[in-house]
């Protein structure tokens, strides 16, 4: 096992000396792993502390989308997400006044620090979705909010002289809110999702889940599952970017029992056995929402930002921001399309777009 590294070693300081060329291999070159134990400490794995500073230094960009309907719980959901994050004392969250309604489509941008480590989260919240009397095609709006950001994105992609880091506004998640109705979606929802998950990565959540019983969330949410399957439509986590066999565990845990997220906001904080907890005061008790036996709000949170936050981010570059981008050449002949590109650029280099027909 050990005797293709000498070899390897002294082939080396012999092409030194002598200026001939080297005989072929009579096998083909295979990449030879060398033992670290055999030369000493490389330092390869310092490349985790080398990523972590830089991280640190940069920062990192999220941009999280809400949708539903009017009144759902879009935009206390949110704050919930973000100020159970942060310290709560410290948080730009602190307030208490009441959440207006959301009237236009709104990026809001904040800076949270974390263990020195700082997120550029931008939170994208739409205005009540489907509460005209003709929903038809009211996706549209959304559906052209993501994709001018693409096209921002790439925009910048292909500038001669481009930035050194192209700011990110593209939606890594689309969390949609499903009513807690009890019956099925409606077909607005299915709609949605439909056009949408080619887009974005759309996680759906059952809003308000204080309002079902334990049997009637339980229930729901297998209806939801089973609806959206015999619809054919797929949500983050996507089956077919499971990368391994870990991925594909870990996600069908997800897919198979977590969604959609039975989830409750508030951004409330009430005192519960003498810790501040954030919750919901009932007449028949205080819902916590960071509870686990009350609701799935913790899941969804360590889902979104514990778990698979890098793969959000990934999944949007890799595959939507791709798939864009490979049909927006296509459609001119390898060029990028619209003004402002420049009149004489150079065609964008190809990388492999896994969904690109
Ligand atoms: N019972 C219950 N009420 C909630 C929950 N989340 C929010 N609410 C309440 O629902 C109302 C609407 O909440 P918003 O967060 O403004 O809803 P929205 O979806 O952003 O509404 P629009 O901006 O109009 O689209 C408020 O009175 C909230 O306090 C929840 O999980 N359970
Ligand atoms: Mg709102």
């Amino acid at each position: 096992m050990s005797k293709g590294l000498p070899e390897t070693r002294t082939d080396a300081a012999m092409s030194e000396l002598v200026p001939e060329p080297r005989p072929k291999p009579v096998v083909p070159m295979k990449p030879v792993s060398i033992n670290a134990n055999l030369l000493g400490y490389i330092g390869i794995d310092t490349i985790i502390e080398q990523m972590r500073k830089k991280t640190m230094k940069t920062g990192f960009d999220f941009n999280i989308m809400v949708v539903g309907q009017s009144g759902l719980g879009k935009s206390t959901l949110v704050n919930t997400l973000f100020k159970s994050q942060v310290s709560r004392k410290s948080s730009s969250w602190n307030r208490e006044e009441k959440i207006p309604k959301t009237v236009e489509i709104k990026a809001v941008g904040h800076v949270i620090e974390e263990g020195g480590v700082k997120m550029k989260l931008t939170v994208i919240d739409t205005p009540g979705f489907g509460d005209q009397i003709n929903n038809e095609n009211c996706w549209e709006p959304i559906e052209k909010y993501i994709n001018e950001q693409y096209e921002k994105f790439l925009k910048e992609e292909v500038n001669i002289a481009r930035k050194k880091r192209i700011p990110d506004t593209r939606v890594h998640c689309c969390l949609y809110f499903i009513s807690p109705t009890g019956h099925s979606l409606r077909p607005l929802d299915l709609e949605f999702m439909k056009h949408l998950s080619k887009v974005v990565n759309i996680i759906p959540v059952i809003a308000k889940a204080d309002t079902m019983t334990l049997e009637e969330k339980s229930e729901f949410k297998q209806r939801v599952r089973k609806e959206l399957e015999v619809h054919g439509i797929e949500f983050y986590p996507q089956k077919e970017f499971d990368e391994d066999l870990e991925d594909k565990t870990e996600n069908d845990k997800i897919r198979q029992e977590s969604m959609p997220f039975a989830v409750v906001g508030s951004d409330k904080e009430y005192q519960v056995n003498g810790k501040r907890v954030l919750g919901r005061k009932t007449p028949w008790g205080i819902i916590e929402v960071e509870n686990l036996h009350h609701c799935e709000f913790a899941l969804l949170r360590d889902f979104v930002i514990r778990t698979h936050l890098q793969d959000l981010k990934e999944v949007t570059h890799n595959i939507h921001y791709e798939t864009y981008r490979a049909k927006r050449l296509n459609d001119n002949g390898g060029l990028p399309p619209g003004e402002g590109l420049g009149s004489v650029l150079p065609p964008v280099p190809a990388t492999p777009c896994p969904t690109a027909e």
